[in-house]
């Protein structure tokens, strides 16, 4: 196949994408976002991949791969500094099919978004073995019809 074809078929494939009501994330795409926890640096790619990198070096981890947008309900107390889910609906971005985990499932994480100023991993849990949980902010839910927080400077409890 030429590069032509290539580039049509990988423009299509992206347009079949779902990029959430109005493509409202389509500016992420191509971005990623990392922090360190434990031993472990984790990094959210949007709409790509999941990784998990030790600390120490060596190779990487594939913690899953982009699948769906799902929306789930959070019920947490928001820290003072705004940088947390707060309570009610969110986006959730669904990664599965990561790297198989010894006597385990293959990697999975859960990358649930809240409204902040700019994209930051807030927080991230390995819930269960090789089931990962990231809390994520990011402006592009601040505006998203019900979901997210209303904004990162006004949490519902000080309105
Ligand atoms: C690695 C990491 C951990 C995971 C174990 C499972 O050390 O991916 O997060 O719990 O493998 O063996």
């Amino acid at each position: 196949m030429n590069n032509l074809q290539n580039q049509l078929n990988s423009d299509k494939e992206d347009l079949d994408k779902d990029y959430g009501q109005d493509d409202i994330f389509r500016a992420l795409k191509g971005q990623c976002v990392s922090r360190d926890a434990g031993e472990y640096t984790y990094e959210v790619c949007w709409f790509d991949r999941t990784k998990q990198k030790s600390r120490k070096g060596g190779a990487e981890t594939s913690l899953g791969d982009f699948v769906r947008i799902d929306s789930i309900m959070v019920d947490d107390d928001l820290p003072p500094d705004g940088k947390g889910l707060g309570s009610g609906e969110r986006v959730a971005l669904r990664y599965e099919n990561g790297q198989h985990c010894w006597n385990g499932p293959n990697r999975s994480t859960l990358v649930v978004l809240a409204c902040a100023e700019k994209d930051e991993v807030w927080r991230v849990v390995e819930e269960e073995k090789c089931v990962y949980r990231m809390e994520v902010g990011t402006p592009a839910v601040c505006s998203a019809a019900g979901n997210g927080k209303p904004s990162a400077a006004a949490p519902k409890d000080e309105l």
